[in-house]
């Protein structure tokens, strides 16, 4: 017997691929497995669900968060450094095809804000979430609504005329990476949390100055969009340190241009609860 609450959900970052069983805010089972680098995205849908056969006829509603933009269900990357994807995919087709349910697709940092704004750390108030990962992504809830599209990539941002790339370029996890090569070679954006926990001094500059630049990002959303708060996830946002040195770098501004940076509550499953949550108002046709 179908239960009609419970959402097939998929969170397909630069990462890692995670699908869940969703009812009411709750995850109810998960299978994760890493992004992979080849192939395309049909291959990787369908290893997704050859590994969630079982979960056939559990759900009556599918939804589906990309890293990238998502416009009426078709996806492309914005930035193929944080993954490498075909313009205009036929994302929501393809997994109705292979879920055999309704499906509704956005971006994952926007499924992100709504899942936090709905059942975590953004108690129901406006909000802007940003999720420091792979790359950088964001969504904005606003009088009660997500905004979709485009609305969010802040990673998008470009930093100044001669600054080559875009700001997550400047600040995420790859970034963080890429700048660990000369003390620590291969090493990973968790190598050098690691690194900076055991004392590394070239480890805690490297998040420091990528933390100085989400925080630089939070001033310029706050004078943009004056949220109540704003949410930070994912795997660099919540690691140990990285919030209190983006709250450091924003301790001298006066109180009403200073930012409030609040944890994302749900961590890894965010992405799955706010899309479940997405896709069965979405199935209730309440606009979204
Ligand atoms: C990039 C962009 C955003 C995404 C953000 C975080 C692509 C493929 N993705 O800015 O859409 O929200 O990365 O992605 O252009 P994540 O995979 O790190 O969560």
């Amino acid at each position: 017997m179908i239960d009609p609450d419970t959402v097939l959900a998929l969170d397909i970052g630069g990462t890692k691929m995670l699908a869940a069983l969703v009812r009411g805010g709750v995850v109810l089972e998960t299978h994760k497995m890493p992004t992979p680098r080849g192939g395309n995205p049909e291959q990787w849908l369908e290893a997704l669900f050859t590994a969630i056969t079982s979960w056939q006829g559990r759900y009556a509603t599918a939804g589906a968060a990309v890293t990238g933009i998502v416009d009426q269900g078709f996806w492309s990357a914005l930035n193929r450094n944080t993954l490498d994807l075909p313009d205009r995919f036929p994302l929501a087709e393809t997994v109705a095809r292979l879920s055999g349910v309704p499906v509704l697709a956005a971006n994952d940092a926007q499924a992100a804000a709504w899942g936090e704004y709905r059942f975590g750390a953004g108690q129901n108030e406006d909000m802007v979430f940003l999720t420091i990962s792979t790359g950088i992504g964001g969504g904005i809830v606003v009088n009660g609504k997500p905004m979709l599209g485009l609305a969010g990539h802040f990673g998008q941002f470009r930093v100044a005329e001669d600054v080559a790339g875009t700001l997550e370029d400047q600040v995420s996890g790859r970034w963080i990476a890429s700048r660990a090569k000369d003390h620590h070679p291969g090493a990973t954006a968790r190598d050098v949390f690691a690194a900076a926990a055991t004392g590394s001094s070239w480890a805690k500059d490297i998040i420091g100055a990528s933390a100085r630049q989400t925080a630089q990002l939070c001033r310029n959303i706050h004078l943009a969009l004056d949220p109540p708060r704003i949410v930070i996830g994912g795997g660099i946002g919540l690691a140990t340190g990285y919030l209190d040195a983006v709250r450091q770098a924003l301790e001298d501004l006066p109180p009403r241009l200073k930012p409030q940076i609040h944890a994302a509550a749900l961590g890894e499953n965010v992405g799955v609860v706010g899309i479940a949550d997405l896709a069965k108002n979405h199935q209730r046709g309440e606009r979204t």
